[in-house]
């Protein structure tokens, strides 16, 4: 089930009637998954590296246990996506659904970082649906905050012609001019957009010229919407020049003012289902 490259860098392979899956060890990273007779969901840059302690540029990035680069002591989105993590359980729910278990606990290194106790636990059920739930346990005597996101890279036929619904009426920040305004009607991309979009409950629509992707988030009220556009993507790791027109991110996210405050021995859970 553990594959390695040539480079050793190991991933997990989960192929069942409805889909196929795979996971990097390092950052538990889902890089690609596929429904059956489907395109891939998720976007993968075909510039990105499989090397250890760089993030994989596609897939779902778990930014961890901060979003964005607001802890100058940590790394922009956090440490968890470019450390490995623990396989643990792999289990066949169903012909048509599996499940995997991640787990990443607090070290030497990461407390030099952050300096708490901690335990993330990160499921997968790859299926007709993918799911993914993200739980931080403070292990803790003191409480910590994080912010976080499951940086989801969606595959899309031509960003010109992608609509984002379910965000009208959302007050969003603009993370290009730190200014906040109000979604009025569906997004849609013609510029950069980097946006973190607050009081989020309901299901989002991702329109694309050949299908339409539900995603729907829970122990989440922050949801990220990005895209380079031309500019930003010549400026990027891991991007051909032209990769903005394949792909734009919707992140189920605890970020900025949804940050989550976990007690000891308390745990929060985000969970995204698509
Ligand atoms: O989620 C949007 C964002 O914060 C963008 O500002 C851009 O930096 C993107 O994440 C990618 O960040 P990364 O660290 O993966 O290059």
């Amino acid at each position: 089930m553990i594959k390695k490259l040539q480079n050793g860098f190991e991933y997990v392979e989960i192929s069942n009637k409805a889909a196929i899956a795979k996971i990097a060890l390092q950052g538990a990273h889902l890089f690609h998954y596929e429904r059956s007779s489907e395109i891939p969901l998720l976007w993968l840059s075909d510039a990105s590296k499989f090397e250890l302690g760089t993030a994989i540029r596609g897939g779902v990035p778990i930014c961890w246990p901060s979003f964005g680069n607001n802890n100058p002591k940590l790394p922009q989105h956090g440490f968890a996506r470019t450390v490995m993590w623990q396989l643990g359980e792999i289990q066949e729910l169903d012909e048509d659904t599996t499940q995997l278990r991640f787990s990443l606990e607090d070290s030497k290194e990461s407390r030099e970082l952050w300096d708490y106790k901690f335990l993330v636990e990160l499921t997968i059920r790859v299926g007709k649906t993918l799911e993914m739930e993200l739980k931080t346990t403070n292990c803790d005597n003191v409480p910590f905050t994080i912010t976080q996101a499951l940086h989801t890279y969606f595959n899309v036929s031509a960003i010109e012609d992608v609509t984002i619904e379910g965000l009208e009426g959302k007050k969003y920040l603009d993370a290009l001019t730190l200014q906040h305004h109000t979604q009025v009607d569906e997004i849609r991309f013609s510029q950069e957009v980097d946006r973190v979009y607050q009081g989020v409950e309901d299901t989002i629509i991702l329109k694309d010229a050949n299908r339409e992707i539900e995603l729907k988030n829970s122990g989440s009220k922050s949801v990220v919407v990005w895209n380079p556009w031309i500019d930003k993507c010549a400026r990027m790791s891991g991007m051909k020049p032209d990769a903005y027109k394949e792909f734009v991110c919707i992140e189920s996210a605890n970020a900025y003012e949804d940050k989550r405050e976990i007690l000891p021995n308390k745990s929060h859970t985000i969970h995204l289902s698509v």
